[in-house]
């Protein structure tokens, strides 16, 4: 949730980290499109993940939020599914393939490895670390209608959509988490949100990232989709019961600012 207090803290935390942690050099001379477009929801795990790329490699893009509901702003493309990212207008979908094909023409010498850690870890993001989420920011009616609250305020709804959405939306999603639960034999949606923690800075084995002194696109990845849940009740409780506070706060501020244009 961007609250006063994380938009304070992101100020004051990136321009400190920039003397520590140094970023990629801002765009590669090898990749200066013009022009790029995210079709997203504000608070998509998948979503969040590209805008953490774009923002980490200072990569200048719009927005376009998607209404959920109706999804217009979409209705060109034939791919029905946010994030889509337009890169001088071509079409690139599904979050990571979107991460390999514009890191691979950031740096077209370094193709990206097929079994290494990095792929390894942005595998367990995509298939296990997003669907531990939503069990959990609607796990209990309180916590639905916070998270619902963070979705309608932050995106493209209309005034009525907004209020059924908020009140219907948290209602529903509140037993659709309980059938994902199962669809993914989770018991117990906090303890595997922990787990999901621990098991990621285990990984990182003492390492500042993955990546070493600089962020790979796993951190990328396990960062952008914990982005939107951080500040809901769940993500609150994950910094507080896990050892992940650390590297969170230190990917947050080498991502640094996002490099969104606003309109
Ligand atoms: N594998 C895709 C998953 C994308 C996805 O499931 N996006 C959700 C939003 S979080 C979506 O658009 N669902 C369809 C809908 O809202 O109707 C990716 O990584 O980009």
């Amino acid at each position: 949730m961007v609250s006063p207090e994380r938009k304070f803290f992101c100020v004051t935390a990136s321009s400190l980290a920039q003397e520590v942690h140094a970023k990629e050099p801002p765009q590669s001379t090898k990749f200066l499109p013009k022009d790029v477009v995210l079709y997203q929801y504000e608070a998509c795990p998948f979503c969040n993940k590209v805008k953490a790329f774009l923002d980490y490699y200072d990569i200048p893009y719009k927005v376009v939020e998607v209404n959920p509901i109706s999804k217009k702003e979409i209705k060109w493309s034939d791919y029905k599914k946010v994030p889509i990212l337009k890169v001088d207008g071509e079409q690139m979908v599904d979050s990571s393939d979107i991460i390999d094909k514009l890191f691979q023409r950031i740096h077209p010498e370094n193709p990206i490895p097929d079994d290494d850690e990095d792929k390894k870890w942005r595998g367990w993001v995509d298939n296990h670390l997003v669907h531990v989420l939503s069990p959990n920011i609607y796990r209990t009616t309180s916590e639905a209608l916070e998270s619902f609250d963070y979705i309608t305020t932050h995106g493209n709804f209309s005034f009525t959509e907004r209020i059924i959405a908020k009140y219907a939306g948290a209602a529903a999603m509140y037993f659709v988490s309980k059938k994902l639960k199962k669809r993914h034999n989770i018991t117990d949606e906090r303890a595997a949100l922990y787990e999901a923690a621990e098991t990621w800075v285990d990984a990182l084995e003492g390492r500042e990232f993955l990546g070493g002194g600089k962020p790979a696109l796993a951190d990328l990845a396990v960062f952008g989709v914990l982005r939107p849940i951080r500040y809901l009740r769940s993500g609150r409780d994950m910094v507080e019961h896990t050892r992940i506070g650390e590297w969170y706060t230190r990917t947050e501020s080498t991502v640094g600012e996002s490099s969104r244009i606003k309109a």
